[in-house]
């Protein structure tokens, strides 16, 4: 089998994500798929009927977790994995996820149409809330996958409604038989966007992601006291809004001490009772700190503990500090890496080491199996915003490393 044909259908592969990118479509060009609602029901009900017409077996997991197996010559070999994720953010884009769920399904559909047979199955995975936009954390199923959360934990976690997540998982219907985890992939790999400048910047067209920052989450909650705006004199008053306000400031300054890779970030904040003439009682806000480094992500964790108190002192409020998620530092799996870079070498694509700035469900697998990331650029490097966009040749070289990649891993046998 010549390598010069071992090349997926980038029209094919375009075409998939454009329909994807029609559930959950954003009259701004964006995608707002949030995890287990019926649009993702609808986009997951979509994979799984591209996969049976792919040929490919359908098994769910108990976090609706989706894999898609397509059997190799030996059936008793672990599989190698490909995939990613289908939820979205609030204003997400066509391709955060998608690009790499769909370019697995594109690999899948180009070894059968090169009537390829692998002695490795190959899977194709859909994690279910990778965002943790509604249900906090982030890769929350992997996680479960990986043994770093219990399954019950995973599926107690509630959105702002208080609507469990196992509850929704049920309601549609992707509340699969199969256990999560406890069985090995021999190797993981995830094509993702950057989100980031830096392959577009330095016109390069494959990052070969060699290690995933660390990130920690937080939800705080300021309890004060509500008065009249009017005639509370300032000395008397105990404003929760202004303890928030004070935190988020604390939240940028805490980063900016650890440049020129330390970020720190506000993502919600409401507050109680929210009328212009009442001195808010109770604020609360999320926050996160990420960074490469174990180090300075304890450095950020022990100034946002000093800093919360301190504010609550002062502006005698009460507050309560819960750290909700953690995702250490993660380094990928050398030969999986190798494997990356060979694929991006033989396809002609130029090609650069890159960290990843946003999490990954490969971060999670990185901990449990051998695992490695393949970026491709993004316009301007936004993402998590509906402007989120790429070329259509980048989706290609992206899914050509993936499959050439994959395949060294699954080993061809005819
Ligand atoms: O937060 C992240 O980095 C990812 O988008 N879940
Ligand atoms: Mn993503
Ligand atoms: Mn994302």
């Amino acid at each position: 089998m010549g390598l010069s044909n071992l090349r997926v259908d980038g029209a094919r592969l375009w075409d998939a994500l454009m329909e994807m990118a029609r559930i959950g479509a954003t009259p701004k060009g964006g995608v707002k798929r949030l995890a287990l609602t019926d649009l993702d029901r609808a986009a997951r009900d979509l994979f799984a009927r591209w996969c049976a017409d792919a040929g490919l077996t359908l098994s769910i997991d108990a976090m609706g977790n989706m894999f898609a197996r397509r059997a190799g010559a030996d059936e008793t070999l672990a599989p190698v994995v490909i995939g990613s994720h289908l939820d979205t953010q609030p204003t997400g884009g066509k391709f955060d996820g998608a690009l790499g769920v769909i370019g697995a399904l594109e690999v899948a559909r180009s070894l059968n149409d090169l009537n390829i047979r692998t002695r490795r199955p190959i899977e194709i995975v859909n994690w279910t809330n990778e965002e943790g936009s509604r249900f906090a954390p982030a890769m929350v199923s992997s996680a479960v996958f990986a043994g770093l959360m219990s399954l019950e934990e995973a599926r107690a976690r509630e959105d702002f409604d208080g609507v469990a997540l196992g509850a929704e998982l049920g309601r549609i219907g992707y509340a699969g038989a199969a256990p999560v985890g406890g069985r090995p992939f021999h190797a993981l790999f995830e094509l993702h966007i950057e989100q980031g400048p830096i392959l577009e910047a330095e016109n390069v067209d494959i990052g070969i992601v060699t290690h995933g920052q660390g990130m920690k989450w937080y939800e705080i909650a300021f309890d004060g006291f509500e008065a009249h705006a009017g005639s509370t004199p300032m000395a008397r008053r105990r404003d929760a809004l202004v303890a928030a306000a004070r935190t988020i400031e604390r939240v940028r300054e805490i980063a900016l001490t650890e440049a020129p890779l330390g970020v720190g970030t506000t993502g919600v904040i409401a507050i109680e009772p929210g009328s212009r003439n009442v001195i808010p009682g109770r604020a609360f806000m999320t926050c996160e700190f990420r960074h490469p480094t174990e180090a300075a992500l304890a450095r950020m964790d022990a100034a946002l503990a000093t800093a919360v108190a301190q504010i609550a002192a002062q502006e005698k409020v009460s507050a309560k500090l819960d750290h909700v998620f953690d995702c250490a530092p993660t380094t990928f799996d050398a030969d999986c890496v190798a494997m990356a870079r060979r694929a991006a070498r033989s396809l002609g694509l130029s090609h650069r080491d890159i960290v990843s700035g946003a999490g990954h469900d490969a971060c999670n697998i990185a901990r449990v199996a051998p695992t490695a990331m393949i970026f491709c650029p993004c316009v301007d490097g936004v993402s998590h915003n509906e402007a989120e966009d790429i070329k259509p040749k980048w989706a290609e070289d992206g899914a050509n490393v993936l499959l050439r990649a994959a395949l060294e891993a699954a080993e061809i046998v005819a």
